[in-house]
């Protein structure tokens, strides 16, 4: 191995430039006298690799030796991004490495840009888990993450002439550093066939004879902490074909055809899918999930009979954390393998499963919640629904006892649906079966208490708990925001803060120190003008720094009100326009900047896209608006888009109707990074309102209790004037396409505007024209946003991951020796 010394990798420049030119050598193969960017950036990432897979051995041994209490976080999606200067961060070799590439002749920076994000997930809920990693590693926890290695991530968005179009992301074109393929670590994944009754060792048993199989192969990738030696691991599965050959279906002499539909189990793990709205039941999606959960409930279930004999101790070594609904096959899949397979009797499987399963909602909307049609069910797989059948049957003998035959309330709450499509109720599954359920938030907890869950609330309240979200700030402040990261531990005369995030409030007793506020200023427009950099060479749009930044990004829905931004830029054009030059003079100057991608078949949040386009062509190109306003869409908005975007935006917009965002978690990065928010009081920003205070944001709108009145009262709410006629502009075909944009109107007219856009405009122009009163106070400005910092500690992922390992895992840190 190269550059080795005491059985450790050495990090000193010299050691890893030498590591470097070997891997440039011997894994790219070229030489070592000549490689390009790409080759440098390839080489320098299995240099760091090496001294993951190091660390990442001793935390396994040292796990194994300890054997604590395990935290499985199993997801479908995870939004990684990139790794590489993540992994230098948290191994502390990043000057070393900046210093080594230096005499090579190479930038870190530049090699850093030439990894492509690893898009594993959609939005919120994805991101979320790769924060939450980053934490379960820093703070030492036995945690793995549990998911599917899909070949084709989320879509890139590519927009022409204003519209959105889709391309596929097939990120592993360009290799990746950042797994360990293990060919040797797979299991059998079985599908369709039948169910037979047997006798097995004088027992009585269900035999489920599959009609088909497929191998799931295990990648890992290493998770480092930071400040520690320990690395956990996210395990992601591949389907491949599975070796055992059924000689009869060769025999049919159809070689060619046997072996492509065999092939065909590669499609399992191929795709991601892009909606995160309505769960459609599709047979591939419903593959995907039980492939990904029995692999790995199997994987699990492996590595703890490797030291123990027998399950007692399961539920005491093992927890289970469902990423919402979508791995909650596991359920079924942990009492079928206890049951049919180890032989424990149903009683006994039941009480493990439910001691050892929790989740966590991400949802407000009763129609996101999964339902799998029985039919597809029973075909796909026939034993895991006379399982679920079986808990059921428990399930509604216990609620007959407790409320008596009430058959509303039994049907309500009946894992089963009746009805035209008759269908398995995952949410309903998971909260039979788990002992907890978490919200990402307050508010959100409280809906799922008293609306989403009520009657289950009324059951079991003591399974209800919420998580309040939170977001690294090894990846939201100090890979994102050098700088930013500098200046506060400059100021806090310490580092700490970056593993111990309740340090960061030291700032507020800086804020009137006008040395920290020049900083603080000159670090923010340093990250606006590589921001406007970037905006100008993906877009071709100029953009000063001097303006007010206002940014709003995030996928695009229609709750989260996109729609009002736009509005309320062209109500701030036509003002401009009608405004003579002196009192022009006092119009603070903005770049609205929209990011964020739709599902490809939802068609508003695709009209949503082209109309921020169209009316951004209108402004951008009016000579008679100057540098008054511009308005830019960023495509194809990801993570490392938002590591951009984020440390250079003065004032975002979190503008969901209220009772909709489940939590939120832009609002955290963008306050973590100095950045105002203008918001309703909806999801997460209720809680940053207590820790910052409502006179350091900009908040308007109706609140959440407020809603179902408002919605109730229909075309007798008041709407502004000045909300019809933006509306009248945009039908009128000011920014062309009035056919096309027909339907986006009538949503907010009429017995419509089920967002509530119309209600809200008055008081969201009232909040922005706030928001333009502080800007000119620059002094004022920049203590607010010192402020946000400051007051942003709540909301890091660190305080959320301690609360579930001691509330809901129950699992304790286990800190391996350097
Ligand atoms: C079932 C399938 C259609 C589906 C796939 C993905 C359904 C939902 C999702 C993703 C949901 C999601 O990202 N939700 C967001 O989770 C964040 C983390 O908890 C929240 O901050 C955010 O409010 C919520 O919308």
């Amino acid at each position: 191995m190269f550059g080795l010394m005491d059985g450790f990798l050495k990090n000193d420049p010299v050691s890893l430039q030498k590591d470097i030119l070997d891997h440039v050598e011997y894994t790219v193969g070229r030489s070592r006298f000549s490689f390009d960017d790409f080759e440098a950036y390839q080489a320098l990432s299995h240099s760091v690799r090496d001294r993951l897979i190091e660390r990442w051995h001793d935390t396994q041994q040292y796990f194994k030796r300890k054997d604590p209490k395990r935290l499985y976080y199993l997801s479908l999606e995870f939004l990684m991004g990139r790794s590489l200067s993540n992994s230098v961060i948290n191994l502390g070799i990043k000057d070393q490495c900046a210093d080594a590439l230096n005499q090579l002749g190479f930038e870190f920076e530049v090699l850093a840009e030439q990894e492509g994000d690893a898009a594993l997930g959609n939005g919120g809920l994805a991101r979320l888990a790769a924060c939450q990693m980053d934490s379960l590693a820093t703070m030492d926890f036995p945690a793995w993450g549990y998911g599917l290695r899909y070949q084709y991530g989320l879509f890139r968005q590519v927009i022409l002439d204003g519209f959105q179009h889709e391309q596929p992301d097939y990120w592993l074109n360009f290799g990746n550093p950042w797994e360990i393929e293990h060919l040797r670590i797979s299991y059998a994944v079985k599908f369709y066939g039948t169910v037979e009754e047997k006798q097995l060792d004088g027992h009585h048993c269900k035999v489920w004879v599959p009609g088909e199989t497929v191998e799931a192969v295990a990648y890992d990738n290493p998770i480092p902490g930071y400040g520690t030696r320990n690395t956990t691991n996210l395990r992601l599965w591949a389907a491949k074909p599975n070796g055992h050959y059924d000689l009869e279906s060769f025999d049919t002499g159809d070689y060619i055809n046997a072996v492509i539909n065999r092939q065909r189990a590669e499609t399992i793990s191929s795709i991601l899918y892009p909606d995160d709205r309505s769960y459609q039941g599709k047979e591939l999606r419903l593959k995907q999930q039980y492939f990904f959960v029995s692999a790995s409930v199997q994987d699990i279930i492996r590595r703890f009979k490797d030291s123990h004999r027998n399950f007692d101790q399961f539920p005491e070594k093992v927890a289970l954390q469902l990423n919402d609904t979508h791995p909650s096959l596991a359920i079924p899949e942990v009492m079928r393998i206890l049951v049919d397979e180890e032989l424990v009797n149903w009683h006994n499987a039941w009480d493990i499963v439910r001691k050892i399963f929790s989740f966590t909602v991400h949802t407000v909307v009763p129609g996101g919640l999964e339902k799998i049609p029985v039919d597809l069910l029973s075909s796909l797989l026939p034993r895991h629904l006379q399982i679920i059948y079986d808990i059921n049957f428990s399930f509604v003998e216990e609620l007959k006892k407790r409320f008596g035959l009430d058959y509303d309330r039994l049907s309500r709450m009946s894992i089963v649906e009746e009805g035209a499509v008759k269908s398995i109720r995952m949410a309903n599954l998971s909260l039979v079966c788990c002992h907890a359920i978490d919200g990402v938030s307050r508010i959100h907890s409280d809906i799922l208490k008293t609306r989403v869950f009520k009657d289950f609330f009324e059951l079991w309240p003591q399974k209800f708990q919420y998580k309040t979200n939170g977001v690294s700030q090894r990846r939201w402040i100090v890979v994102s925001n050098p700088g930013l990261c500098a200046l506060i531990s400059k100021w806090l005369g310490t580092d700490a803060w970056i593993r111990d995030i309740d340090l960061i409030m030291g700032l507020r007793d800086h804020v009137e120190d006008a040395e920290l506020q020049q900083q603080w200023k000159m670090v923010r427009r340093v990250n606006k003008i590589r921001l406007a950099e970037y905006i100008e060479a993906m877009i071709g749009v100029k953009i000063s720094p001097d303006a007010m930044f206002d940014v709003q990004i995030k996928r695009i829905h229609e709750y989260k009100r996109q729609l009002l931004n736009i509005l309320g830029i062209i109500h701030r054009y036509d003002c401009i326009k009608n405004m003579n030059k002196s009192d022009r003079r006092n119009v603070v100057p903005r770049v609205c900047i929209i990011g964020g991608k739709a599902a490809p078949g939802y068609e508003i949040a695709k009209k949503i896209i082209k109309l921020c386009h169209a009316v951004g062509e209108t402004i951008n190109n009016d000579p008679d608006i100057g540098g008054l306003l511009k308005l830019v869409f960023i495509p194809d908005y990801n993570v490392s888009v938002a590591e951009l975007v984020i440390p250079g935006s003065d004032l975002s917009q979190h503008i969901s109707t209220a009772g909709h965002e489940a939590s939120g978690t832009g609002n955290m990065k963008l306050l973590m990074n100095g950045c105002l928010l203008l918001a309703t009081v909806d999801g997460s920003t209720i809680e940053i309102i207590e820790e910052i205070g409502k006179e350091n944001m900009f908040l308007f709108g109706a609140k959440a209790h407020e809603v179902a009145t408002l919605r109730a009262k229909g075309q007798a709410r008041k709407v502004p004037l000045q909300f019809s006629r933006v509306v009248r502009k945009i039908r009128d075909g000011y920014f062309g396409s009035e056919v096309y944009f027909k339907s986006l109107c009538d949503s907010l007219e009429g017995s419509g505007d089920f967002y509530l856009l119309g209600n809200d405009f008055a008081s969201y122009l009232e909040a922005q024209a706030e928001a333009d009163k502080a800007f000119v106070d620059q002094e004022r400005w920049t203590k607010m946003s010192i402020l946000c910092t400051a007051g942003s500690g709540r909301f890091s992922s660190d305080r959320t991951v301690g609360e579930y390992a001691e509330k809901t895992w129950r699992i304790e840190p286990c800190r391996c020796p350097f």
